[in-house]
Formats: structure tokens, sequence, C-alpha cells
């Protein structure tokens, strides 16, 4: 334990700087978690999580740029000094004790190198903390269904054809990315989702939140996020479920405590008729 903390601490000391551009956009206030035409990279990250994904992914750019700077090296070296001109008589070995023990031994720590930063990450994703609020999401074909289990309301969202956009208060751009209704969640928060499908596999992502999870028929997996800042957020399915798969996007907003305590009064008496909640299902999550 003592050790994961110490990584963590020191890859985040190390991230600091190369995260930097993700911080200035968080200051440049509310975030729209949605791709940009043109640019390359992550979305700013959101939480703690995605912070440390795209530290991780830092990381590792920095090694295997190294590695493939190395390989060219040799590969260059080879080709110039041991070409049929430049060495007439080549040498006919076929074993070298020292450089395979070399080339086992440095791969080996290299991946230690990686497994040590890469770990923790992944055990802060998958050790589900105790949650302020529980949301049960169900894939089907083709929309996604979000149950606030707690409050006993459900709804379904779906994709905002482009006439519809505008009246909703997205952008054209916002095609494929907008949905009809949001999840709506306090900002600061910690959120627990119970990811389940209905028919095939689908998959839930937030990428500013670095979070994704298969939605898999008849399982509940689960995935944690505690956004940060206030701002709308999008992701799209993520596991090609059928024709429509493009055609199922996830719109999540992040609002204050206040927001979303009137947005809960309003969506409880919208929603709450508990049409297609079962017994079983409410069951299923509350067991978790
Ligand atoms: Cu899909």
């Amino acid at each position: 334990m003592r050790t994961e903390r110490f990584l963590s601490g020191f890859a985040a000391t190390v991230l600091a700087s190369t995260v930097s551009g993700a911080a200035m956009a968080q200051q440049a206030g509310e975030l729209l978690g949605a791709p940009v035409d043109g640019k390359l990279g992550f979305q700013p990250a959101a939480t703690e999580l995605a912070r440390d994904l795209q530290g991780l992914d830092n990381i590792l750019l920095w090694i295997i740029t190294v590695i493939v700077l190395f390989v060219c090296v040799l590969m260059a070296w080879v080709v110039v000094r041991y070409n049929r001109k430049a060495n007439k008589t080549p040498a006919t070995f076929t074993h070298n004790t020292p450089i395979e023990i070399a080339w086992t031994i440095v791969p080996i720590f290299i991946l230690v190198i990686i497994g040590a930063f890469s770990l923790p990450v992944l055990f802060k994703q998958q050790e589900i903390p105790e949650g302020d609020l529980y949301i049960k999401v169900t894939g089907y074909q083709w929309y996604w269904g979000y149950e606030y289990v707690d409050e006993g309301f459900s709804f379904d969202s779906y994709l905002l054809e482009r006439d519809e956009l505008e009246a909703a208060g997205y952008d054209q751009s916002l095609y494929l990315l907008a949905t009809d209704t949001a999840v709506v969640v306090p900002v600061d928060t910690t959120v627990v989702m119970g990811v389940t499908g209905a028919d095939v596999i689908h998959s839930w992502t937030i990428p500013a939140f670095g979070v994704k999870q298969d939605a898999v028929p008849g399982r509940v997996a689960e995935l944690w996020f505690k956004a940060e800042k206030t701002g709308t957020f999008f992701g799209q399915c993520s596991e090609l479920c059928g024709k429509d798969h493009a055609y199922m996007p996830i719109t999540v907003k992040v609002v204050s405590q206040e927001e979303y305590d009137a947005w809960l009064a309003g969506a409880i008496e919208e929603f709450a008729s508990l049409e297609g909640t079962t017994p079983q299902m409410i069951q299923l999550a509350s067991a978790e």
C-alpha cells in the first residue's frame, strides 16, 4: 500500500509538467467534453482518473520514443558499418551470451517500470469507492437507459436529430453526441455507475472522465468518477452493437449541487412513474 502510494505520488509529480495543457483548458472555465475538429490528443481531463490515464499515456510515449530511436540507430549502424562493401568478410558467430542476457534483462526492467506506473492507475479505476450517487445504466439497441436507483426514477436517452439540436441548446457540431435527456450529476461527487446491457454488449464511456466499461447482458459491472468541473461531457457507445451503434451517444451534465437538487426535484416529478423499472432491477443494483 505504501509503495503504491509512493508510486502514484511520484507519477503525479513527474506528470504535473506534462499535463499542463489540460490544466490550462480547465482554468478556461466551463469544460466541454467533446471532440474538436483538427485537434489531436486527449480531451481535457475532468477527473483525477482521466489525468492519471493521460499522464500514463505520456510516460509510455516517452518510453516507446526512446526505444524506437534506439532501434533505428542500431539499424542504421548495421546498414552503414556492415554492408557488403564496408565489411567484406562477415563474422560467422551465432551466439553472444552477454548480449543475450542484456536483451532479456533490459526489457524486463522496462516492463517493471511501466507496471509501476500503470498498475496504480488500473487499481484506482477498478477499486470502486463508496459512491454518493448510484446510477444504473443499461445499453439497448440503440439507446441508453438510466436509473437513479436511490431516487427511484429512470429515463431513456436518445440521439438528437440534426433538426432537434438547436432547440435543445446544442450546436450542429454536437450531432451524434448530444442526447434528448442527459445524465445529470453534481460536481465533486463520487458517482458509481452500474453498467449492463439488455440485448447485446455495448460500452459506456466519457473520455474526459477516463472511464469506459463494457455493458454486458446478465452482468452489472461498475465504474466510478468524480467530476471536478461543471460542464457538458459527451461519449459514444464503444462496443460495436449493431446497425445503429453510431447513433447512441452519451451526454453527461456536471452541475453545481444546487442545480442538481433543482433538476432532481423536476426529474422525480417527470420520470418517477417507475415505468420500466422492475423490483429485480432495483435489487440487482442495490446488491452491488
Ligand atoms: Cu454500440
